[in-house]
């Protein structure tokens, strides 16, 4: 390995996401708002940007036109310094099959890393709310002789299901012993058996290992061509796997409240509890920390604006997020976030509650534990997330917990 070695960056882009529909039913995951002003491919764009990576690319597949047009419009880099953050669709480069798991995205784009040459590549997917430095993880990788490196985080053990889980040599914790993807019946840690050590997606490759390895992959008739399933499997068989604890990850201008934090936003509840952690008055997710900015699309928009509605009415907001362009007349506004652009009349009142892009309040109206879409509009008057049965009754999506999910463009009657 060179003494500074050329690295690239793969963001995995091309899920589905239907957990987290109906946000998802226009557009792919990676691509859904975040945090008001983001979409959730921002924070792993913006960790690798922060750790240094000039080459990356995004690999998009499933409804990947808002997701295209947000990477080209954001991530405009300088030609000067041949660095870039390039979209690449999928292309039937190996034959008329789009890809059919994220090795196969991989094995699909092998041009991409022929044509840079890197001596190592990150992996990383698209929909963690997160921050790290790679350059860590990357030390390392280096230090070790592992050929494949996983990230780790610990995570709850009823969660298990939905992660690969790790498990360590006894007498080397960096080195992977065991790992199985998605395990129903896993064991928890000896020294915290309700917990497990999760694989985050993020992982770090020697570029010829990574290669063998999706060739190899592409050859099993019975493979899922799926890096967590079939590609860490693959190093762990051969004894060239090691895991990054997390935990050790300390991102410049980091706080003991808000270091080491990554959350999964697969589902309508983690996604709804990811904005809560960035609302409260010291947040567990700082948005504000400049030596590790969450880099977003510079919208050409006008700041916020808080006034009294025509009838001279004051309204109040706290705790909450509002982006830029939007304007709230008389509301009462409460652990909320309001992405741009949102218009909302005099009375109405806003609380624990999500809102996209361009949702207009009517005056009276009232919003309450919701996650509302781009474009919905509330009529005067009009109410949501405050009655179950009758969300469920106008065809919106009601989680256990009780939010209320509203699809882009929806228009809610009083
Ligand atoms: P999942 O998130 O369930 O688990 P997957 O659905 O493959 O795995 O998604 C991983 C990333 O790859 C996402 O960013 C997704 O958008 C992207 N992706 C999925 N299919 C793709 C395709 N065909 N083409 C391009 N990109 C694709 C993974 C790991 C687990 C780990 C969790 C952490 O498999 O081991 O614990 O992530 O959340």
């Amino acid at each position: 390995m060179p003494a500074t070695p050329k690295v690239f960056g793969i963001i995995l882009a091309g899920g589905e996401g239907k957990r987290l529909m109906p946000l998802t039913a226009d557009r792919a995951k990676p691509a859904v708002p975040f945090g008001g002003q983001y979409r959730l491919i921002d924070f792993a764009i913006s960790n690798l940007i922060n750790s240094g990576l000039q080459q990356i690319v995004v690999l998009t597949q499933y409804k990947s036109h808002s997701l295209d047009r947000h990477i080209s419009q954001t991530w405009r880099m300088s030609p000067m310094l041949d660095a870039y953050v390039a979209s690449v669709p999928a292309q039937q480069r190996l034959g008329k099959r789009w890809f059919s798991g994220s090795a196969d995205a991989i094995l699909q784009s092998l041009n991409l890393i022929n044509d840079e040459k890197p001596d190592i590549v990150v992996v990383v997917g698209a929909d963690h709310v997160y921050r790290m430095d790679f350059r860590q993880m990357l030390d390392a990788h280096i230090e070790s002789s592992a050929r494949a490196t996983v990230a780790g985080i610990r995570q709850p053990i009823g969660l298990a299901d939905q992660f690969g889980v790790i498990d360590v040599q006894p007498d080397d914790p960096t080195r992977i012993r065991e790992f199985l993807e998605k395990p129903q019946n896993p064991t928890g840690l000896a020294d915290s058996p309700h917990e497990v050590l999760a694989s985050m997606g993020n992982y770090i490759f020697d570029t010829d290992a990574l290669i063998e390895a999706v060739m190899a992959d592409g050859e099993l008739p019975t493979s899922n061509h799926d890096m967590g399933g079939d590609i860490v499997p693959y190093f762990v068989d051969r004894g060239e796997a090691g895991v990054y604890d997390f935990i050790r990850n300390d991102v410049p201008g980091s706080t003991d409240r808000d270091r080491a934090y990554w959350r999964d936003v697969g589902t309508i509840e983690s996604f709804y509890d990811a904005h809560l952690d960035l609302i409260s008055t010291l947040p567990v997710f700082n948005l504000y920390n400049m030596q590790w900015p969450i880099h977003s699309q510079l919208v050409n928009s006008p700041p916020a604006k808080f006034v009294r509605d025509a009838v001279g009415r004051i309204g109040n907001s706290i705790d909450s997020i509002v982006s830029l362009g939007s304007v709230l007349s008389g509301t009462h506004l409460e652990r909320s976030v309001v992405g741009p652009w949102t218009l909302a009349g005099g009375g109405s009142t806003i609380t624990d509650s999500v809102l996209f892009e361009r949702v207009r309040v009517g005056a009276g109206a009232r919003i309450h534990r919701a996650i509302l879409d781009k474009n919905v509009v509330l009529a005067d008057g009009a109410t949501v997330g405050v009655d179950r049965e009758r969300d469920l009754s106008r065809g919106f999506t009601v989680t256990d917990s009780g939010i209320t999910v509203v699809g882009k463009g929806i228009r809610i009657e009083a």
